[in-house]
Protein backbone atom coordinates (compact mmCIF):
# COMPACT_ATOMS: atom_id res chain seq x y z
CA UNK A 1 0.00 0.00 0.00
CA UNK A 2 2.87 2.85 -0.96
CA UNK A 3 1.80 6.33 -1.77
CA UNK A 4 4.13 8.88 -3.11
CA UNK A 5 4.40 11.84 -2.30
CA UNK A 6 6.13 14.30 -4.42
CA UNK A 7 9.06 11.53 -4.90
CA UNK A 8 8.89 10.07 -1.17
CA UNK A 9 7.57 6.47 -0.80
CA UNK A 10 5.12 5.99 2.26
CA UNK A 11 3.76 2.47 3.44
CA UNK A 12 0.17 3.65 4.02
CA UNK A 13 -0.66 0.21 5.60
CA UNK A 14 1.50 1.72 8.61
CA UNK A 15 1.27 5.02 10.91
CA UNK A 16 3.17 7.81 10.26
CA UNK A 17 2.77 11.04 12.25
CA UNK A 18 2.12 14.63 10.51
CA UNK A 19 3.47 17.55 12.62
CA UNK A 20 1.37 20.60 12.72
CA UNK A 21 3.04 23.55 11.44
CA UNK A 22 0.97 26.83 11.73
CA UNK A 23 1.54 30.25 9.87
CA UNK A 24 -1.45 32.01 10.80
CA UNK A 25 -0.44 35.61 12.59
CA UNK A 26 -1.40 34.03 16.04
CA UNK A 27 0.88 30.95 15.59
CA UNK A 28 4.05 32.80 16.54
CA UNK A 29 4.93 35.12 19.34
CA UNK A 30 6.99 37.42 18.29
CA UNK A 31 4.98 38.34 14.10
CA UNK A 32 7.06 39.43 11.00
CA UNK A 33 8.17 37.21 8.22
CA UNK A 34 11.26 36.84 8.62
CA UNK A 35 11.20 35.20 12.09
CA UNK A 36 7.93 33.64 10.75
CA UNK A 37 9.90 31.80 8.00
CA UNK A 38 12.72 30.85 10.23
CA UNK A 39 10.78 29.39 13.38
CA UNK A 40 8.41 27.54 10.79
CA UNK A 41 11.50 25.78 9.41
CA UNK A 42 13.08 25.61 12.99
CA UNK A 43 9.87 23.58 14.06
CA UNK A 44 9.84 21.77 10.93
CA UNK A 45 13.23 20.00 11.13
CA UNK A 46 12.90 19.16 15.19
CA UNK A 47 9.61 17.60 14.36
CA UNK A 48 11.01 15.92 10.99
CA UNK A 49 14.13 14.85 13.89
CA UNK A 50 11.29 13.53 16.57
CA UNK A 51 9.90 11.23 13.97
CA UNK A 52 7.87 13.45 11.96
CA UNK A 53 7.00 12.25 8.32
CA UNK A 54 5.20 14.86 7.00
CA UNK A 55 5.02 18.65 8.04
CA UNK A 56 1.31 20.18 7.33
CA UNK A 57 1.92 23.84 6.63
CA UNK A 58 -1.08 26.19 6.97
CA UNK A 59 -2.25 29.65 6.60
CA UNK A 60 -5.92 29.64 7.49
CA UNK A 61 -7.35 29.21 11.05
CA UNK A 62 -10.22 26.38 10.46
CA UNK A 63 -10.76 26.67 14.31
CA UNK A 64 -14.18 26.97 15.58
CA UNK A 65 -15.61 30.72 14.87
CA UNK A 66 -12.50 31.87 12.33
CA UNK A 67 -12.89 33.66 9.21
CA UNK A 68 -11.83 32.95 6.55
CA UNK A 69 -8.35 34.62 4.86
CA UNK A 70 -7.79 36.37 1.91
CA UNK A 71 -5.88 34.85 -1.02
CA UNK A 72 -2.79 36.92 -1.31
CA UNK A 73 -2.14 36.92 2.43
CA UNK A 74 -2.80 32.98 2.15
CA UNK A 75 -0.25 32.55 0.06
CA UNK A 76 2.45 35.06 1.44
CA UNK A 77 1.96 33.69 4.77
CA UNK A 78 2.41 30.01 3.16
CA UNK A 79 4.85 29.54 0.02
CA UNK A 80 7.80 31.24 1.74
CA UNK A 81 7.60 28.68 3.88
CA UNK A 82 6.90 25.38 2.21
CA UNK A 83 9.93 27.04 -0.16
CA UNK A 84 12.15 27.25 2.64
CA UNK A 85 10.90 23.94 4.61
CA UNK A 86 11.34 22.16 1.11
CA UNK A 87 14.83 23.95 0.78
CA UNK A 88 16.29 22.50 4.01
CA UNK A 89 14.14 19.48 5.77
CA UNK A 90 13.98 16.31 4.04
CA UNK A 91 10.26 15.32 4.62
CA UNK A 92 7.14 15.54 2.83
CA UNK A 93 5.16 18.62 3.51
CA UNK A 94 1.41 18.97 3.36
CA UNK A 95 -0.54 21.78 2.32
CA UNK A 96 -3.58 22.83 4.66
CA UNK A 97 -5.38 24.80 2.13
CA UNK A 98 -8.59 24.82 0.53
CA UNK A 99 -7.18 27.24 -2.42
CA UNK A 100 -6.58 26.98 -5.83
CA UNK A 101 -3.61 29.05 -6.43
CA UNK A 102 -2.40 28.00 -2.73
CA UNK A 103 -2.44 24.60 -3.91
CA UNK A 104 -0.72 24.88 -7.71
CA UNK A 105 2.09 27.20 -5.80
CA UNK A 106 3.12 25.32 -2.80
CA UNK A 107 3.09 22.16 -5.77
CA UNK A 108 5.46 23.98 -7.18
CA UNK A 109 7.41 25.23 -4.42
CA UNK A 110 8.67 21.05 -3.61
CA UNK A 111 5.21 20.40 -1.21
CA UNK A 112 3.74 16.02 -1.14
CA UNK A 113 0.11 16.29 -0.32
CA UNK A 114 -2.62 18.30 -0.33
CA UNK A 115 -5.31 18.92 2.37
CA UNK A 116 -8.04 20.34 2.39
CA UNK A 117 -10.60 20.80 5.41
CA UNK A 118 -13.54 21.39 2.55
CA UNK A 119 -12.59 18.41 0.44
CA UNK A 120 -11.69 19.94 -2.60
CA UNK A 121 -15.02 21.89 -3.09
CA UNK A 122 -14.42 25.28 -3.34
CA UNK A 123 -14.54 26.35 -7.14
CA UNK A 124 -11.78 25.28 -9.11
CA UNK A 125 -9.90 23.27 -6.65
CA UNK A 126 -10.54 19.89 -7.59
CA UNK A 127 -9.00 20.75 -10.93
CA UNK A 128 -6.14 23.02 -9.32
CA UNK A 129 -5.07 19.76 -7.05
CA UNK A 130 -5.47 17.17 -10.21
CA UNK A 131 -2.95 19.42 -12.15
CA UNK A 132 -0.41 19.38 -9.21
CA UNK A 133 -0.26 15.35 -8.99
CA UNK A 134 -0.38 15.03 -5.64
CA UNK A 135 -1.99 13.04 -3.14
CA UNK A 136 -4.95 14.66 -1.42
CA UNK A 137 -6.80 14.41 1.99
CA UNK A 138 -10.32 15.01 1.47
CA UNK A 139 -11.98 15.47 4.53
CA UNK A 140 -15.49 16.47 6.31
CA UNK A 141 -16.69 19.31 7.35
CA UNK A 142 -20.42 19.83 8.21
CA UNK A 143 -21.11 24.02 7.46
CA UNK A 144 -18.46 26.63 7.87
CA UNK A 145 -15.48 27.31 10.51
CA UNK A 146 -17.42 30.09 11.54
CA UNK A 147 -20.45 28.55 12.55
CA UNK A 148 -19.77 24.81 12.27
CA UNK A 149 -20.08 24.22 16.21
CA UNK A 150 -23.94 25.51 16.57
CA UNK A 151 -25.66 22.35 17.36
CA UNK A 152 -24.76 20.13 14.83
CA UNK A 153 -27.19 16.87 13.74
CA UNK A 154 -27.01 14.07 11.68
CA UNK A 155 -29.31 11.01 11.29
CA UNK A 156 -26.26 8.86 11.46
CA UNK A 157 -22.79 10.18 11.53
CA UNK A 158 -20.55 7.74 10.46
CA UNK A 159 -23.08 6.69 7.59
CA UNK A 160 -23.51 10.67 6.63
CA UNK A 161 -19.83 11.19 6.78
CA UNK A 162 -18.96 8.00 4.47
CA UNK A 163 -21.61 8.98 2.20
CA UNK A 164 -20.40 12.40 1.87
CA UNK A 165 -16.75 11.38 1.66
CA UNK A 166 -17.32 9.54 -1.00
CA UNK A 167 -19.46 11.57 -2.87
CA UNK A 168 -16.39 13.64 -2.83
CA UNK A 169 -13.87 11.10 -3.66
CA UNK A 170 -16.44 10.25 -7.06
CA UNK A 171 -16.27 13.66 -8.05
CA UNK A 172 -12.95 14.09 -7.66
CA UNK A 173 -12.07 10.85 -9.86
CA UNK A 174 -14.20 11.71 -12.20
CA UNK A 175 -12.39 14.83 -13.14
CA UNK A 176 -9.26 13.09 -13.31
CA UNK A 177 -7.60 12.45 -9.96
CA UNK A 178 -6.77 8.88 -9.26
CA UNK A 179 -7.96 6.28 -6.55
CA UNK A 180 -4.64 5.84 -5.59
CA UNK A 181 -4.01 9.30 -4.81
CA UNK A 182 -6.99 10.05 -2.00
CA UNK A 183 -6.62 10.10 1.78
CA UNK A 184 -9.75 10.44 3.71
CA UNK A 185 -10.37 12.39 7.04
CA UNK A 186 -13.57 12.20 9.03
CA UNK A 187 -12.76 15.57 10.42
CA UNK A 188 -12.86 15.63 14.09
CA UNK A 189 -14.14 19.12 15.92
CA UNK A 190 -15.31 20.17 12.13
CA UNK A 191 -19.28 20.35 12.84
CA UNK A 192 -19.60 17.72 15.21
CA UNK A 193 -20.68 17.52 18.49
CA UNK A 194 -19.12 15.34 21.10
CA UNK A 195 -21.34 12.41 20.79
CA UNK A 196 -20.59 12.34 16.95
CA UNK A 197 -16.83 12.85 17.22
CA UNK A 198 -16.98 9.60 19.80
CA UNK A 199 -18.88 7.77 17.26
CA UNK A 200 -16.67 8.51 14.53
CA UNK A 201 -13.74 7.49 16.77
CA UNK A 202 -15.29 3.93 17.70
CA UNK A 203 -15.95 3.84 13.79
CA UNK A 204 -12.94 4.20 12.40
CA UNK A 205 -12.78 0.72 10.85
CA UNK A 206 -16.29 1.16 8.88
CA UNK A 207 -14.15 4.43 7.14
CA UNK A 208 -11.31 2.32 6.46
CA UNK A 209 -13.52 0.02 4.75
CA UNK A 210 -13.76 2.58 2.23
CA UNK A 211 -10.49 1.25 0.55
CA UNK A 212 -8.85 4.70 1.18
CA UNK A 213 -5.89 5.33 3.49
CA UNK A 214 -7.51 7.63 6.72
CA UNK A 215 -6.10 10.54 7.47
CA UNK A 216 -6.62 12.05 11.78
CA UNK A 217 -6.50 15.13 13.49
CA UNK A 218 -7.41 15.14 17.31
CA UNK A 219 -4.86 16.82 18.58
CA UNK A 220 -5.55 18.97 21.76
CA UNK A 221 -9.17 19.34 20.27
CA UNK A 222 -11.64 20.52 22.39
CA UNK A 223 -13.82 17.10 21.81
CA UNK A 224 -10.59 16.32 24.38
CA UNK A 225 -11.31 19.48 26.47
CA UNK A 226 -14.78 17.82 26.81
CA UNK A 227 -13.99 14.68 27.96
CA UNK A 228 -11.30 15.14 30.42
CA UNK A 229 -12.20 19.21 31.89
CA UNK A 230 -8.71 20.40 30.47
CA UNK A 231 -7.49 23.18 28.57
CA UNK A 232 -6.00 23.03 26.11
CA UNK A 233 -2.09 23.54 27.38
CA UNK A 234 -2.88 19.74 29.50
CA UNK A 235 -4.34 18.28 26.53
CA UNK A 236 -1.41 15.91 25.76
CA UNK A 237 -1.89 12.68 27.51
CA UNK A 238 -5.35 12.76 26.19
CA UNK A 239 -3.87 13.44 22.34
CA UNK A 240 -1.59 10.91 22.86
CA UNK A 241 -4.75 8.19 23.67
CA UNK A 242 -6.71 9.26 20.99
CA UNK A 243 -4.07 9.18 18.66
CA UNK A 244 -3.60 5.92 20.02
CA UNK A 245 -6.51 4.31 19.47
CA UNK A 246 -6.62 5.82 16.05
CA UNK A 247 -3.13 4.00 15.37
CA UNK A 248 -4.79 0.59 16.81
CA UNK A 249 -7.51 0.94 14.36
CA UNK A 250 -5.25 1.56 11.42
CA UNK A 251 -4.87 5.02 10.47
CA UNK A 252 -2.30 5.35 8.26
CA UNK A 253 -1.28 9.81 9.42
CA UNK A 254 -1.95 10.99 12.68
CA UNK A 255 -1.92 14.84 12.37
CA UNK A 256 -0.62 16.27 15.81
CA UNK A 257 0.75 19.08 17.61
CA UNK A 258 2.96 17.31 19.82
CA UNK A 259 5.36 14.94 17.62
CA UNK A 260 7.80 13.58 19.90
CA UNK A 261 5.06 12.00 22.35
CA UNK A 262 2.70 10.57 19.50
CA UNK A 263 5.77 8.73 17.69
CA UNK A 264 6.77 7.41 21.29
CA UNK A 265 2.79 6.29 21.24
CA UNK A 266 2.85 5.00 17.92
CA UNK A 267 6.22 3.23 17.93
CA UNK A 268 4.33 0.70 20.47
CA UNK A 269 1.26 0.07 18.45
CA UNK A 270 3.67 -0.67 15.40
CA UNK A 271 5.92 -2.73 17.95
CA UNK A 272 2.69 -4.73 18.93
CA UNK A 273 1.85 -5.22 15.10
CA UNK A 274 4.68 -6.30 13.63
CA UNK A 275 5.09 -9.06 16.69
CA UNK A 276 1.89 -10.40 14.69
C1 LIG B 1 -7.58 19.09 10.80
C2 LIG B 1 -6.95 19.60 9.68
C3 LIG B 1 -8.01 17.73 10.80
C4 LIG B 1 -7.11 17.57 8.58
C5 LIG B 1 -7.13 21.15 11.16
C6 LIG B 1 -6.88 21.96 14.58
C7 LIG B 1 -7.76 22.54 13.54
N1 LIG B 1 -6.71 18.85 8.56
N2 LIG B 1 -6.68 20.91 9.91
N3 LIG B 1 -7.75 17.02 9.66
N4 LIG B 1 -7.67 20.07 11.72
N5 LIG B 1 -6.91 16.80 7.50
O1 LIG B 1 -5.81 21.40 14.32
O2 LIG B 1 -7.30 22.06 15.76
O3 LIG B 1 -8.61 17.20 11.75
S1 LIG B 1 -7.03 22.73 11.90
Amino acid sequence: MLMTFAGRELDMARSHVMGIVNVTPDSFSDGGRYNTVDMAVQRARQMVADGAAFVDVGGESTRPGAEPVAEQEELDRVCPVIEAIARSVDTVISVDTSTPSVMREAANLGAGLINDVRALERPGAVEAAMETGLPVCLMHMKGAPGTMQADPEYRHVVRDVATYLMDRVRHCEAAGVSADKVLLDPGFGFGKALEHNLQLLAALEQLQVLGYPLLVGMSRKTMLGHITGRDVGERLPASLAAATIAALKGVSVIRVHDVRETVDAVKVVEAMRAQG
